[in-house]
This record gives structure tokens, C-alpha cells and sequence, in this order.
């Protein structure tokens, strides 16, 4: 019995030596060690040997067992090594390659420019203010001064809803609801930035909504002074600091005196060229002090408080910044147009 296990580890041994995968060396295992292999075989006929044979064949079946078993073993961890090499070889990437490139959005051009306007004010101590698009009668026109019978309050230039409602036409409704919203107190600062509407044929430089920023100063002793030094702080920032402005006397019924306000053309530096039409000058907004019935009618007494105003449109300063020729390139989303402005 002694020799049939001597046998049966050689020869499980050699057999062992040509192994050639895992599926092969689970066969072998189980031919030899299995509940059913040779070793079990062999060792069933234990059961005649005498008590002395007994323990010492035991032994050597003992001893068998574990070398065949040390075999097994090294062989899986020779096997599971090779395997593990193989996967780490088979997912490597190449950290040093370049990432794929994600097309990145950019903010609207005339929402950058009108930040930017935002920004110069705030950094003056201006507050912001926002109201509704849909505006009434009253705050739209009749407390700025538009009376009933006013040419400006036609129905065929404004986008009536009622009578009585309309799309705002500027957004001087939410300086006066801004002002009623104050009680009487000042200073009053604000910034009122939005979207405007007016029945206009579109065109190059006309819009039927565009976006247009007020503003409005209100205290004790505010003058025309102040509103010319806030303007030129305003175009330095926004155009350069060579900018220089003129004021041309003008009309608008809530503010008196009123006047327009031209920067020096940053294109020509004022000697004159295409873009300013060899003047050396570019109209950038409107302004004036607050007509003493808006003041009133904003809750005010005229004759303890003053204050300026001023209204500009965002896409006229875009145009003007970026030297755009046309309008309507801002609403059409074409980005070959809007790329141009990813990183400016
Ligand atoms: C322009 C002119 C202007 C105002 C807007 C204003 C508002 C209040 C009182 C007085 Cl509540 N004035 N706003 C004043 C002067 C001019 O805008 O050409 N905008 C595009």
C-alpha cells in the first residue's frame, strides 16, 4: 500500500509539472485529492490493514496529500499572479493624453455689457432695482409726466394690453415705484436694469424689445454738477480713461433741464472717422434733473429734495463697445457671432 502511494505522488506530481491552465490544474486536483480521486481510492483499504500498518500508512497517505496539495497551491498562485499582470497590462491608460474638449457656453454679449454698466454704478453706491415688464398706464406714462394727450403715449408706439396696461416702454415704472417705495426718505440711489418694449419696425439699430438701464439719484441738495461728474466717472470706466463727454441740451418731459451726452470716439480718439461719422463724438445716453412733478408725483417735495436721472440703451452701448454694425446680430444666437465674445 505503502508503494501504490509512492506511486500515486509521483505520478500526480509529473502530471502536475505540464499544467497548463487553472481549468487544467482544478482537474488534476480533483482526480487525486477529490471525494472520489485516487488518493481516497487507495486509502479506503485501510480498513484491512493491522493496527500496527495503520498509523504509519496513514502517515505517508498524510504526507502525499500535503505534497500534492503544496504543488496545487503554488501552481493557483503562479496562475492567479499571470492573471492579475495580464488585466493591469490590459486596462493601463495613458494619463498624459489629452482630455476630449467640451464646447464651453459664454454669457450674452449684451448680458456682459450690461454687468459691466451695473458694476461702475455699484461700485458708486448704487443699489439695483427690478420690476414688472407689464406695466399700468399710471406708472408707465401719467407719473412721468406723460399726460393723456402726450404723442409719446400713441397706440400705435407702445404695445397695449388694455386700456390701462401696457408693455413697459422704459424702466423708468420701477424708479417711481422705487421712489413711492421710499416714503419720502432719501438719498435715493438706484439702478434699474430690464427689458423694454416698443412698436418699432426692426432694423439695424431698432428694436421691438431691447434692454435699457436708469438711473436716478434723489437728495437734499443734488445738482446738474453731480450728474456730470457721475457720467464722466461712468464713460471713463466703460470706454477708457482718455474718455472725455460733452452734454447737448435736449428735451424729455420727466426730467428739466434735460440734455444728451456724447463720449469721445475711442475708435479715432475724437479726430473723426467712419463710426462717428467725422464728428469725434457718440450719443451714449440721456439725462437731466428730475422734472419737479415727477419728484411730486414719486412722493417728494420739490422744494426740499432734488435729483438727476439718466437712461441709456444696453444695445447701443454693446454696438458702440464692441463696434458691431447691426442690432439684430444679438437675437439671431449665431455663434459665429457669439464665440467671438467667449473670452472678452
Ligand atoms: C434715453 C433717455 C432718460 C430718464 C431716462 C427718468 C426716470 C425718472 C425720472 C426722470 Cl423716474 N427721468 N429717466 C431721464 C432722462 C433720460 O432716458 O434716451 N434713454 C435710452
Amino acid at each position: 500500500m505503502k508503494e501504490r502511494l509512492e506511486a500515486l505522488r509521483t505520478e500526480a506530481l509529473k502530471e502536475l509539472e505540464d499544467v497548463q491552465n487553472p481549468q487544467q490544474l482544478n482537474d488534476l486536483r480533483v482526480k487525486y485529492l477529490g471525494k472520489k480521486g485516487a488518493l481516497t481510492e487507495i486509502l479506503r483499504g485501510m480498513g484491512g490493514l493491522s493496527a500496527e500498518e495503520r498509523p504509519v500508512i496513514g502517515q505517508v497517505g498524510n504526507e502525499v496529500r500535503a505534497a500534492i496539495e503544496t504543488v496545487i497551491e503554488e501552481k493557483q498562485a503562479v496562475f492567479l499572479q499571470a492573471e492579475t499582470e495580464g488585466r493591469l497590462r490590459a486596462e493601463t491608460i495613458d494619463v498624459s493624453l489629452p482630455g476630449k474638449q467640451l464646447p464651453a457656453g459664454a454669457v450674452h454679449p449684451l448680458n456682459k455689457v450690461a454687468q459691466e454698466i451695473e458694476d461702475v454704478f455699484i461700485g458708486m453706491g448704487y443699489t439695483i432695482a427690478e420690476g414688472p415688464e407689464v406695466e399700468t398706464d399710471f406708472y408707465n406714462f401719467e407719473a412721468l409726466n406723460l399726460p393723456k394727450d402726450h404723442p409719446a403715449r400713441d397706440m400705435q408706439d407702445s404695445f397695449y394690453i388694455t386700456d390701462e396696461i401696457l408693455m413697459r416702454t422704459h424702466t423708468s415704472p420701477v424708479q417711481i415705484r422705487t421712489m413711492k417705495a421710499m416714503n419720502g426718505q432719501t438719498p435715493v440711489k438706484v439702478i434699474c436694469p430690464g427689458k423694454v418694449y416698443r412698436r418699432d419696425d426692426d432694423d439695424a439699430t431698432h428694436s421691438f424689445q431691447f434692454n435699457q438701464i436708469e438711473g436716478l439719484v434723489i437728495g437734499p441738495d443734488i445738482r446738474m454738477s453731480d450728474l456730470k461728474g457721475t457720467l464722466l466717472q461712468f464713460a471713463q470706466e466703460m470706454f477708457g480713461k482718455q474718455t472725455q463727454i460733452r452734454l447737448r441740451p435736449s428735451f424729455f418731459p420727466f426730467t428739466e433741464p434735460s440734455a444728451e451726452v456724447d463720449v469721445t470716439c475711442a475708435q479715432c480718439g475724437g479726430h473723426g472717422c467712419r463710426m462717428c461719422k467725422q464728428t469725434g463724438w457718440l450719443e451714449i445716453l440721456g439725462c437731466g434733473m428730475v422734472h419737479p412733478r415727477v419728484l411730486e408725483m414719486g412722493g417728494y417735495d420739490p422744494n426740499e429734495v432734488s435729483g438727476f436721472a439718466f437712461g441709456m440703451g444696453v444695445e447701443r452701448i454693446a454696438l458702440l463697445k464692441y463696434e458691431i454694425d447691426d442690432i439684430r446680430h444679438f437675437y439671431t444666437n449665431d455663434l459665429r457671432f457669439l464665440s467671438q465674445f467667449v473670452r472678452m
